[in-house]
């Protein structure tokens, strides 16, 4: 249905975007009737890589995939594009301390939001995938001060979809048949995975898990751990980071905030918060979020017990430092 969307994707060269190009030619994150325009940015030393990338792009022969640009270049990368993948970021090296690589992200975020700021569609709706995600975020939106905060998200899906996994298993039923699951906050190990609104379907009819609003222990002990860990696990095992999980899930939110979200069900974002929850207003921070007409909402009202109020405070700390450290390094 009308013109191709542009569609760009940072970091086009790495792991994610092997797994996640695919998705997006396919049609499986803004339909089967709407072609796309790939845009691919790495860095320069990548150009080789991308460029055999963008051979098996070809060799693909999707139907729905109108053309591609791979690049180097920020300014040809972001020019008139719709939405944005930003997966591209500059990885933890041993030994490197959370400052430093905070301070290395802020620069690409920095070059990056001016970019979309000066080159973008101002309706361009954008993903941050690369970590520090939220903040990186964060620090995107400030230097695009003409693209409205709220097409700036960062991905905790990733969490939300490995959480609902676990529950699934833990209560012998499928994922599909799970909702209402909540990361909230950081996407990282102070992140709360919260399950205290869980259904589950069972014969056609969604109710609440009171066995697993009950189950303390699995909730606080197994659950929220797991959940945390499971990066760090997928590692150990892999010997790489997670790939073809995180392309789902990043997928999975640009489609939800494309076509919007279930009827009953709610999905976890990082937005830009205005003070919800207690949340300090402008941080990028992990809600559960409903989405009409290419708009999310924050579900609003949940009870936040002691347990909730603490876990939820600890990722607010988190963040705030986050944004702290990031303010310096755009100052030094
Ligand atoms: P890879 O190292 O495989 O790929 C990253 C690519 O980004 C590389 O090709 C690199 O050259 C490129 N890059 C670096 N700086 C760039 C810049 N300024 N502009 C454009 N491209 C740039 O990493 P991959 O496994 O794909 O992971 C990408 C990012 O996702 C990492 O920051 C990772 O920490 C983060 N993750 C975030 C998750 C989330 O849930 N939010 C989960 C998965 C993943 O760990």
């Amino acid at each position: 249905s009308g013109s191709p969307v542009r569609v760009l994707i940072t970091g086009a060269a790495g792991q994610i975007a092997y797994s996640l190009i695919p998705l997006v030619a396919k049609g499986e994150v803004f339909g089967q009737q709407q072609e796309v325009i790939l845009h691919l940015l790495d860095i320069q030393p990548m150009l080789g890589v991308l460029n055999g990338v963008v051979m098996e792009i070809s060799d693909c022969a999707f139907p729905l995939l109108r053309d591609v640009v791979a690049t180097a270049d920020v300014e040809a990368a972001f020019k008139d594009i719709d939405y944005a993948f930003l997966v591209g970021a500059m990885p933890r090296r041993e030994g490197m301390e959370r400052k430093d690589l905070l301070r290395a992200n802020v620069g690409i975020f920095k070059v990056q939001g001016g970019a979309l700021d000066k080159l973008a569609k101002k309706d361009v709706k954008v993903l941050v995938v690369g970590n520090p995600a939220n903040t990186n975020a964060l620090i995107c939106s400030k230097y695009a001060p003409s693209i409205p905060k709220e097409n700036i998200t960062a991905m905790t899906r990733l969490d939300q979809n490995r959480a609902l996994a676990q529950i699934a298993d833990h209560v012998k039923s499928q994922v599909q048949n799970v909702r209402k699951l909540i990361i909230w906050g950081n996407h990282s190990n102070t992140q709360f995975p919260d399950a205290r609104f869980v259904e589950v379907q069972k014969d056609n009819s969604w109710s609440s898990i009171t066995k697993i609003q009950h189950d303390e222990k699995f909730l606080k002990e197994q659950l929220i751990p797991i959940v945390q860990k499971r990066g760090a696990e997928v590692i150990a095992a892999r010997k790489l980071s997670s790939a073809m999980s995180a392309a789902q899930a990043a997928a999975d939110h640009m489609r939800d905030w494309f076509h919007g979200t279930k009827k009953d069900d709610w999905i976890s974002m990082a937005v830009v918060s205005k003070g919800e929850y207690g949340v300090p207003q402008g941080l990028v921070f992990s809600f559960p979020v409903t989405v009409e007409n290419r708009q999310w909402k924050i579900v609003p009202d949940l009870p936040i017990d002691d347990f909730a109020r603490e876990k939820i405070q600890i990722t607010t700390k988190e963040l705030e430092e986050e944004r702290q450290e990031a303010q310096a390094a755009t100052e030094s």
